[in-house]
Order: structure tokens, then sequence, then C-alpha cells
């Protein structure tokens, strides 16, 4: 069966020449289904495709890769568009059946299951997808096969969602070849570590995934398989020189961790140019992880990314569902850089009940020496999440935001944090932050690139300029004036 798979992206700036800029970007769903799919013997293919103008690279993909399957994958902000290029492509090829799955699929197939679909994947989708093609294969109409939604003119056919899987070792390594001529620069990598997170934090979309299915949530894959895969990955790509640990929390399994650490310390030792690696790491309350960081450190590690979101502890506590205190942060913060780690911090704004006082708070911790880079990115509510409840709850109304900038615009209109001061401050972030430090260029700076961010006519508009090198040229000259400006911290935007 020969089948196409749509990946829609409205990030990576500054623009990359290629729609994606690095690896680390890939979508592990993706790339995981079309391993299964090509260890079933299927033929895969992929188009990415960047908001704006699509019909054309459509076009070249169907002609290319004539698919009899196409697959589309949506988190909720991507699901639109999403639903435009398959709106398209249903004209484009009548015969090839429609199949859609993600988060946003999952958390809500009673919206999504409709045209232009044939197919609604509810969950976890390697097997799923896999007995879907094979029927495809025999020339069935599918139906009663676990994990699907069926849509068609007499109707949906909802069959029950399959259990999450438990032998994530036993999964193809995800397909990175497909890849290749869609991403500009091969050297830095991601591996998915884990699935699934014990936190119920509101306003992120696991609380409510770990109730699609039976079975256990948090998955580990067996260290030497993480291993493995990250010898096959540099095998494949040898100018590799990065990778990145995706992993909700990494601690979640604190032996694990441990032995994670101390066989990436013997892969590097066992290397000539050591790789360096990242991951991301969640604060416990009243404990720290000194040993912990001092190993991945050890093992090549250079930074952790570590979500504040809040730095009021009534926001966190109250509206967040996250316990840990400021004096947590800062003494896991002190703890990294201790052992050689640096800290980049995540932050929200525009959170309901979140008032400009509240902020200030979040400014205040992100000002913390110990914190090398601070991201910040306004709050919006995923359907199904906790958050998105309360939202309904108190009557605020969440737009569906075609354009995909859902964390660079504040459409909430929250009567304690007006839209207007929520833009206002996501611009000024960087420079409340680097306070009387930074200077006008850095807020200037700040200002525009978060402004180009909110606004994808805008965007697109400097990735045009980008490509005829001006705009390089110009943040060449302002990286020149801004390292002239001493002894300031860096901060930026980001999600
Ligand atoms: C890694 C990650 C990323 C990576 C990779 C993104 C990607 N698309 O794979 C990066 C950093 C690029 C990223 C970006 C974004 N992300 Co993200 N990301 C995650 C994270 C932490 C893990 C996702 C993952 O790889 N899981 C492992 C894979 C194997 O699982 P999966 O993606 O769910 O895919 C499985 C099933 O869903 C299903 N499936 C998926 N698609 C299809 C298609 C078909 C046809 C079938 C049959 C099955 C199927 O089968 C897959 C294999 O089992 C999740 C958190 C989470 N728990 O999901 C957030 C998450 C998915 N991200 C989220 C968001 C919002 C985003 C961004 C919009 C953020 C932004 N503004 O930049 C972008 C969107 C990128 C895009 N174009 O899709 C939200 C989505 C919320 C929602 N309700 O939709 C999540 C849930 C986090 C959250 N805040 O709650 N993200
Ligand atoms: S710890 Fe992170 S991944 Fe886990 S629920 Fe909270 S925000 Fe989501």
């Amino acid at each position: 069966m020969r089948v196409l798979h749509v990946y829609t992206v409205s990030e990576s700036l500054p623009a990359p020449s290629k729609p994606i800029a690095e690896f680390i970007e890939i979508s592990f769903s993706v790339a995981y289904l079309a391993a299964a799919l090509e260890r079933a013997g299927h033929e895969n293919s992929l188009v990415v495709l960047r908001h704006g103008r699509f019909k054309s690279e459509v076009d070249a993909a169907i002609e290319r890769s004539r698919p009899e399957l196409i697959c589309f994958t949506a988190v909720a902000t991507e699901y639109p568009f999403v639903e435009k290029i398959a709106g398209y492509t249903r004209q484009r090829c009548p015969d090839a059946y429609h199949a859609v799955g993600g988060t946003h699929p999952i958390l809500c197939p009673g919206e999504v299951c409709a045209e232009p679909w044939d197919a609604v994947c509810i969950g976890e989708g390697e097997a799923a997808v896999v007995e879907l093609a094979a029927a495809l294969d025999r020339g069935e109409r599918p139906a009663g096969i676990a994990g699907w939604w069926f849509h068609d003119a007499a109707g949906i056919e909802r069959n029950p969602a399959r259990h999450f899987e438990q032998e994530l070792d036993s999964l193809a390594f995800p397909d990175r070849s497909l890849w290749r001529e869609w991403i500009a620069d091969a050297r830095k990598h991601t591996i998915l570590i884990a699935r699934g997170c014990p936190f119920p934090c509101t306003y992120c979309s696991n609380h409510a995934l770990s109730q699609t299915a039976e079975g256990k949530f948090v998955r580990f894959r067996a260290v030497e398989c993480v291993v493995a895969e990250l010898e096959r990955l540099c095998e494949e790509f040898p100018e590799a020189t990065y990778c990145y640990f995706e992993v909700e929390t990494i601690t979640s399994n604190r032996k694990w961790a441990f032995e994670f650490a101390q066989r990436l310390e013997e892969f590097n030792a066992g290397r000539a140019a050591p790789l360096e690696f990242a991951t991301n790491f969640r604060v416990h309350p009243g404990k720290r992880f000194p040993d912990f960081f001092a190993a991945l450190a050890r093992a090549g590690f250079s930074y952790l990314r570590i979500g504040i979101e809040s730095g009021s502890e009534r926001i966190r506590r109250e509206v967040l569902k996250r316990y840990e205190s400021n004096q947590d942060l800062l003494e896991t913060f002190e703890d990294a850089r201790n052992a050689g780690l640096s800290v980049y911090a995540y932050n929200l704004i525009g959170i309901p009940g979140e008032t400009p006082e509240d902020f200030m708070e979040t400014v205040e911790i992100n000002r913390s020496s110990v914190i090398a880079r601070s991201y910040i990115g306004i709050f919006y509510p995923y359907p199904g999440t906790e958050l998105a409840q309360v939202c309904e709850e108190r009557g605020i109304v969440v737009p569906r935001l075609e354009d995909c900038a859902e964390r660079f615009r504040a459409r909430l209109g929250l009567p304690e944090f007006p839209d207007r001061q929520v833009e206002r401050l996501f611009r000024d972030f960087s420079f409340l932050v680097a306070g009387e430090r930074a200077g006008l260029f850095e807020r200037a700076d700040a200002f525009l690139w978060q402004t180009i961010r909110g606004y994808p006519a805008l965007e697109r508009i400097a990735r045009r300029l980008r490509g005829t090198g001006l705009l390089s040229g110009l943040r060449r000259v302002g990286a020149g004036l801004r390292a002239r400006i001493a002894g300031l911290g860096s901060s930026e935007s980001g999600a």
C-alpha cells in the first residue's frame, strides 16, 4: 500500500530554506507510524507543509507518491489547517483513503469524525494503522478495527480504544530517513524515551490523554533500546552532534534515570567526538537532585528545559495544580547550575486567574542569575484540558485560531488580565527580565520578533525577506550591537 503522510508546521523562526530547520522538530507520530507501516511492507512518503499556500506542494506530493492511503496528524491548533488540506486532497484523489490521528482527534473524536475523513484514530496508532492498511490492501472497507472511528455516508462506526502500547521496545525505531528532504540541518536530533506523564497539570493535555485508554500510561523504554536507537541515529547521520531526549518527566522513574545517565556516559566515552545532550526536567516539591544532575553533566548533558509556568505560587497551586514552591524552583536551578548544566526556563502569561501583579512575580523569578535563558508563551486552553473546562465554566469564548499563533496572541478577554496588556507584557518580557541591563536595541529586537510571531502574514513576509539574506544581515548587525551590551542575560520567547 502506498501511504502519504502529511505534516504541517507553523513555527521555526527565523525561517530556514526548508520547511523545518532541524531534526529536533520532527513529528514522532509520523516517524513511528511510517516505521510501523514499513515493517508491515508498506511504502511511505511525506509532505511537510507550512501554513499559507499549500496546493502546489500537495499536487507535487500526490503526483510523486500516488497515495492509496493519506495519513494526517494534528494537534488542536494545527487541526483547522489539516482539515483544509484534507478537503483539497479529497478532491484531488477521491479514491485515496483519508485517515487522521493525533492529540486533537484523540481528545475530540466527536468533533473531528465527519467530512473529509474516512477514519479517525482515537489513540496510539502503530498497531491500528497497520491493521487499517492491511484491510485496505485486501480490498476491504475497513470496519470493526479497535482504535478507529469510521465515517461514511451511512454514519459513524465507533470502535473501542486500544490499550496504551506497553511494549515500547518492540516498536520499530522512528523513520528519520523520510524527513531528510524537508529539513535544513541534520546535526541536531531528538529521541523519545518514554510516553505519558503522572502529573495533573491543568493546562497540559496529559491528564486528559491518560483517561483515553486502558493500561499503564507512564511508560519508559529500556535504556538499551534507547541507546541502540542513538547508535543507529549516529550511523544514519554521521554529522550528528546533539541529541535531545524527549520525555515528560525523566525522574518519574529515578532508578531508570540514573541508569540512563550512566549508560550515556559510557556511550560518549566511546566516541571520538562526544554528543551534546539535553532534556526536560520537572521540579518536584521538596525534592532535590544534585547527584542526578552531576550524572547528567558527566554523560554530556549541557542544559535542562524546566517549566516555571508562573512565578506566582498561588497561580501554580490554585490554577495549574503545580505544587512546587519558588524555593523548590530556585534550589533546583542552583543544583543544576552547580553541576554544570544550564537552565532554560519556560513560562506562560495570560493564565485565567492571573493578574499583571502575578505576572511580575514570573518576571522576578526569571531574573534569577541561575537561569541561562527564559522563554514565554501566551496561554491557550487546549480542548479536553481541565483549564479549558474552567474557561468554559467562566463563559470565556476560546477562539479557533486558524492562523495557529496561539502562543503569541491573547484572545481570551480575561477581565483580570486584558488581552492588550497580556500581549504588551509578552512582547516586553525579555526587557523586563533583563531589567535595567537591557539596552534600547535589545528591547526593539525582542519587541519586533515577538510581534512578528503573533501575525502569520508578517511572519511569512519575514521568511521571504530572510530568503534574500537581508534579515540575517540585519540580525548579524543586531547581534554585534547586542554583544556590546555588557552583562546582559539572555531571554527569548518560545514554546
Ligand atoms: C514531542 C512534542 C512536540 C515536538 C514534536 C511534535 C509532533 N507533532 O510530534 C515539538 C517540539 C516539535 C512539538 C511542537 C508542538 N506541540 Co507538542 N508535544 C510534544 C509531546 C511532549 C510529545 C508528543 C509525542 O511525540 N508523543 C509520542 C508520539 C508517538 O505520540 P503522538 O504524537 O500522540 O502520536 C501517536 C498518536 O497520537 C497517534 N497518531 C498521531 N497522529 C496520527 C495519525 C494517524 C493517521 C494515525 C493512525 C495515528 C496517529 O499515533 C501516534 C503513534 O502512537 C506532547 C505531549 C503529549 N503527551 O503528547 C506535546 C503536545 C502534543 N504538543 C502540543 C502542542 C500544542 C504543540 C505545538 C502547537 C506548540 C507550538 N505552538 O509550537 C507544536 C505543534 C507542532 C505540530 N506542527 O504538530 C500539545 C497539543 C495539545 C492538543 N490538545 O492538541 C501537547 C499535547 C502538549 C500539551 N501542551 O498538552 N511538540
Ligand atoms: S509535568 Fe509537564 S508533561 Fe507532565 S502534566 Fe505537567 S506540564 Fe504536562
